[in-house]
């Protein structure tokens, strides 16, 4: 009989831990603005860019779609570079102002986990700095600590649907995908995680709420009521039908 027990909790970042891709998004038109560029990116076209995971390819992207690529190669990578190091200054700034907080029941499930002696981890596609910037003023400058492992554009290059950042999460972790539970908010999250035969809890936010959320194990409007029991209970069933499913 595999493993039902719920051993560690994998949460992504970005609209799962806090709502943060509004201050993402005024750092990006901020950057372009410094950068003296007259691109503009509102919510509606940002929602539809959010379907290319990670602040430097949805530059790249954008120029692509918009035609706007006027150079190439190193000189259109350096370019990118420049305009995302301008952007994650802009969102560092947003968050230490305080305008990010954490979603939600997010603290408390925190906690509870690390009291119930479950091993936490992120798996994120945006960076370390923007991570330390959220987490650090979320959770003080003692946040690593909540944390077993931690892997971001920094460690997973493939960026989420491809489920890099997972696997290197379940190797670092040394656990298997049935020990685990993943918490995230999007599509690609969904898509990944599941690629890596992780077990997903869904919860969406105004960016991602009308996305395709089949094949997750649930969907809830946030984890205000969703206790670590609920979530032991779910993973216990959801892993007992696996086990019938493969028998
Ligand atoms: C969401 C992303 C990130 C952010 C922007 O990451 O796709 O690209 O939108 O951050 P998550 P960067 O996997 O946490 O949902 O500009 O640093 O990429
Ligand atoms: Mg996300």
């Amino acid at each position: 009989m595999k493993n039902t027990l719920l051993n560690a909790l994998i949460f992504d970042v970005d609209g799962t831990l806090a709502d943060t891709e509004m201050a993402h998004l005024a750092a990006f038109n901020s950057a372009f603005a410094e950068a003296g560029l007259d691109w503009r990116w509102d919510v509606p076209l940002y929602r539809q860019l959010l379907s290319v995971s990670g602040g430097k390819e949805r530059i790249r992207h954008y120029m692509q779609v918009q035609n706007l690529r006027t150079i190439d190669g190193a000189a259109l990578h350096d370019r990118i570079n420049r305009i995302h190091e301008i952007k994650t200054l802009h969102y560092e700034k947003a968050v230490r102002e305080g305008q990010v907080t954490l979603r939600p029941g997010v603290l408390a499930l925190l906690e509870s986990a690390r009291d119930a002696g479950l091993k936490l981890a992120i798996a994120t596609t945006t960076s370390p700095a923007n991570v330390s910037a959220l987490l650090g003023s979320a959770l003080g400058s003692r946040w690593r600590l909540y944390f077993d492992v931690i892997e971001d554009a920094s460690t997973a290059e493939r960026k989420k649907p491809h489920p890099q950042v997972y696997l290197q999460t379940l190797y670092r972790l040394g656990m298997v995908s049935s020990d685990c539970l993943v918490i995230e908010d999007s599509f690609n999250g969904l898509k990944a995680a599941s690629a890596a035969h992780l077990l997903t809890v869904i919860t969406p936010n105004r960016f991602t709420d009308d996305h395709d959320f089949s094949g997750a194990m649930a969907v809830v409007p946030d984890l205000a009521n969703v206790s670590l029991h609920d979530l032991m209970d779910w993973h216990r069933q959801a892993s007992a039908e696996r086990s019938v499913l493969h028998a």
